[in-house]
């Protein structure tokens, strides 16, 4: 395809500078394993896992074979009071990967859609319970959340809210885990900062226990700039919760499926979730899908009355999309033959160390990690927050490296396939942006 600009008019993009784009349009074309390739035939490597989701690498032959077959044997299946057998394999499986009593999954199509779905279970459990005034759902500053209603008012980020209005009723939210001051340049999880968690008893004691439904945090918050949890922060968070009887949902759109060095961030930092969401890794991105996977305590509450009647008066059209079905199966087979869930664990000290190693290249604030998971703070340029990244994106991209950058922060996520000598090209790659931005 050429890039004739009037032929790019009519896709409004998403979150992106459209008119940027447009001028100098970046189109890929065709994907195999660590690479991209764009519509000139370069080839493109890929820090981000597409957006945080190919983790086993691109157009794995199973997974592609997996989605072929399923086209033609069941395009589709109506999801509401019928069935199809890959939507019950693909819950089973998921159900032996996930933390003791997290067993029961709730298929949605996004990341945005799982939290939606969370949050409506969160306080339709505590009325069916008999406690319909814990209504108010708590979220935290510099969360992401996705992009709909809900997503968007528990999320803590200012650029994605405010242009819309009033937004839920009833939430509010506890102070981020950032504190640059006491942990810039740690590896891994900062020592300093359990005690943010206790930002929910302040909470609790402005609008009390009995008005909270549930409190949803990214066990690393991905999209507002790799923040990892301090240790203890977390178990801080979810004693606090049992406590007052609210509700913890994890976030694991981007930390599920083997991202921090175990399948669910639950299991990398021992603390277990009443709800958790995921996407993305689900399928290896190659079709949309997302689940929210309940303690079955939870579901096995909704379960009363006439057996005749909906017990939750929620779902999608394509909620268990066969597709979707298909290629989670094929990715958990793939992700299970290739050891990817823990691999992120093995790489995790030779990637540390090689982020590090641009700890004294100009503008670097600071450099955050865990598992492959990496992010690398940059000095703001005066008075154009974000032009810094943005342009290292740029030269990077020119360079044959695909990095994504959220304000000044770089982040790095790369399929979980990556092999030392990746990892050396996206530093070196990297190092020479950073001197060439200075
Ligand atoms: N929750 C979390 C924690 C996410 O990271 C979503 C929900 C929404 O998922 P969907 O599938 O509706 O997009 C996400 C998505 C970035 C970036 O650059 C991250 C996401 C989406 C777009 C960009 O970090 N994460
Ligand atoms: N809008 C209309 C008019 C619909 O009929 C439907 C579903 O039937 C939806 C929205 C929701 O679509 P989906 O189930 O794909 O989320």
């Amino acid at each position: 395809m050429s890039a004739d600009a009037s032929r790019l008019d009519a896709y409004w993009m998403p979150f992106t500078a459209n008119r940027q784009f447009k001028q100098a349009p970046r189109l890929l074309t065709r994907a195999d394993g660590m690479f991209f390739r764009d519509d000139k035939g370069r080839e493109v490597l890929d820090g981000i896992a597409g957006l945080w989701c190919v983790n086993a690498g691109h157009n794995r032959p199973r997974i592609v074979q997996a989605i072929q077959n399923q086209a033609a044997e069941l395009d589709f299946a109506p999801p509401f009071q019928m069935g199809h057998p890959k939507a019950f394999e693909l819950a089973d499986r998921l159900a032996r990967l996930t933390p003791a009593g997290l067993n029961r999954i709730f298929f949605t199509n996004s990341g945005s859609e799982s939290v939606e779905t969370a949050l409506k279970m969160a306080i339709a459990y505590h009325r069916v319970r008999g406690e319909g005034a814990r209504t108010r759902l708590i979220g935290r500053e510099r969360g992401y959340h996705g992009v709909n209603f809900g997503g968007i008012s528990v999320g803590g980020m200012v650029a994605n809210r405010k242009m819309f209005g009033s937004l839920l009723a009833g939430v509010d939210h506890i102070r981020h885990t950032h504190d640059a001051a006491r942990n810039a340049f740690t590896v891994g999880q900062p020592a300093h900062g359990a005690e943010f968690a206790d930002d929910l008893e302040r909470l609790v004691a402005l609008h009390d226990a009995s008005t909270i439904a549930a409190v949803i945090v990214e066990p690393v918050a991905g999209s507002t700039g790799v923040l990892i949890p301090p240790q203890g922060y977390l178990q801080r968070l979810r004693d606090i919760c049992d406590k007052h009887g609210i509700l913890l949902i994890f976030d694991e759109v981007i930390t599920g499926f083997g991202r921090t060095g175990q399948p669910f961030a639950a299991q990398t930092f021992g603390v277990t979730p009443d709800l958790m969401t995921v996407a993305k890794g689900l399928t290896n991105g190659c079709v949309p899908m997302g689940a929210v996977i309940a303690q079955q305590k939870i579901h096995d509450t909704f379960m009363t009355g006439p057996e005749h009647l909906i017990e939750f008066f929620h779902g999608y059209t394509y909620s268990a999309h066969p597709l979707a079905c298909a290629a989670g199966l094929a990715t958990l087979d793939t992700y299970a033959e290739d050891g990817l869930l823990t691999r992120a664990a093995s790489m995790e000290a030779e990637f540390a160390q090689a982020l590090l190693s641009l700890r004294d290249e100009p503008n670097v604030i600071d450099i955050r990690n865990i598992g492959l998971v990496g992010g690398i703070e940059l000095k703001p340029l005066d008075g154009q927050p974000a032009k810094r990244a943005f342009d290292i994106f740029l030269d990077c991209w020119d360079q044959g490296l695909l990095i994504r950058t959220t304000g000044d922060t770089i982040a790095l996520s790369p399929p979980l396939i990556i092999e030392s000598g990746h990892i050396a090209r996206i530093i070196d790659t990297l190092r020479a942006a950073l001197r060439r931005a200075a």
